[in-house]
């Protein structure tokens, strides 16, 4: 298959199959927790014992997680075809694990990030308000992922993916959370071609040329083949 530039998407659903709890479906993380609670500045500010917890279960879990078939898919696609981006919303390393080069513009559970003077370095397993910065060795670390309210990373190297994109793919993504909701109308704008492939509709897919629907790891593998 050759689509000149293809730039993927990917969301929680990628790496459903992988064992790792999605955030909208049935059962999905936010049934437990509410965002304003872990997934906000304000949240870590007013209780980062909560906050960390949260990533700290998220992070052992996403350890103990294996890349599956659509993860090893996308970098089968990326090794035949190195002008593939793939544009993450994940915070767990299963792409990069498969073989992958991957953009995080939500962050990473693998990352550290001091909150007093910006250095980031690996994350241990388990963060709490004793992890000091090993540069400033101030008690603020932080998990180096974008909450809400906060500025996603990467954000003009993703514009201009987007405007040199001749496909664009959304895999595993409810269309909910912006900008990356965004995504596909900025590569319509652009002249790409989209294809959404998700196990249900989503909240933009009406803005897609095209559809595939089921489980990733049988669907993604199917359209690289
Ligand atoms: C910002 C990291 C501004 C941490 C996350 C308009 C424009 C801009 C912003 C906004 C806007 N409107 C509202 C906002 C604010 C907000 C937002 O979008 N709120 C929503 C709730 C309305 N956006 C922000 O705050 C963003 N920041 O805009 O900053 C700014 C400007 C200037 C200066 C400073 C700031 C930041 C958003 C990032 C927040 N961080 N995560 C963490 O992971 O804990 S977002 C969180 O939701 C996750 O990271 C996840 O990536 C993201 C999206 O969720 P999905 O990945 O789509 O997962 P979901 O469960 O929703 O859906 C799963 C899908 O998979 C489903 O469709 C399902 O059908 C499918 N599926 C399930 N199983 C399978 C499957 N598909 C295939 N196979 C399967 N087996």
């Amino acid at each position: 298959m050759r689509d000149g530039k293809i730039v993927i998407l990917t969301g929680a659903g990628i790496s459903a199959e992988s064992g790792l709890a999605t955030f909208r479906d049935a059962g999905g993380l936010w049934e437990h927790v509410r965002l304003e609670d872990v997934a906000t500045p304000e949240a870590f500010a007013r209780n980062p014992d909560t906050v960390h917890a949260f990533y700290n279960m998220r992070r052992a879990q996403a350890a103990a997680a294996a890349p599956n078939a659509a993860h090893a898919a996308l970098a089968r696609l990326q090794a035949a075809h190195p002008d593939t981006v793939i544009v993450t919303q994940n915070v767990d390393a299963l792409h990069e694990r498969a073989g992958a080069t991957v953009i995080h513009m939500h962050g990473a559970l693998a990352g550290a990030l001091c909150a007093a003077c910006d250095h980031r370095w690996a994350a241990p397993p388990e963060m709490d308000t004793t992890t000091a910065c090993p540069a400033c060795q101030h008690p603020a670390a932080r998990p180096d992922v974008v909450w809400f309210g906060e500025m996603p990373y990467h954000m003009e190297t993703i514009a201009g993916h987007l405007e040199t994109a001749d496909l664009f793919v959304a895999i595993g993504t409810s269309g909910q959370v912006y900008p990356a909701a965004g995504f596909v109308a900025e590569a319509r704008r652009a002249g790409a071609r989209t294809l959404e492939l998700n196990l249900a509709a989503s909240d933009v897919s009406a803005a897609f040329d095209a559809h595939e629907v089921g489980p990733a790891s049988t669907i993604v593998p199917a359209w690289v083949h």
